[in-house]
């Protein structure tokens, strides 16, 4: 599993965690979103998925992310 830091601006509050993790959840990879930090920690195969493909998903939800890690 390969790991990436993402720093999502837009976060505000536990609804837009619950969304990010949950459309993560649904591309099949993993994200633990801290709601102070506006940060998502993402666990995914990188032979399943490509990061910007989730980010692409991500900023369709309205949610812009940055790759910080
Ligand atoms: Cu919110």
């Amino acid at each position: 599993m390969k790991k990436a830091k993402l720093l999502i601006k837009s976060i505000h509050c536990n609804s837009c965690k619950m969304m990010i993790e949950e459309e993560v959840a649904d591309k099949g990879a993993k994200a633990s979103v801290d709601v102070g930090k506006r940060t998502a920690d993402i666990e995914f195969d990188e032979k399943k998925m490509k990061l910007d493909d989730l980010r692409g998903a991500l900023k369709e939800l309205g949610y812009e992310s940055e790759v910080i890690g």
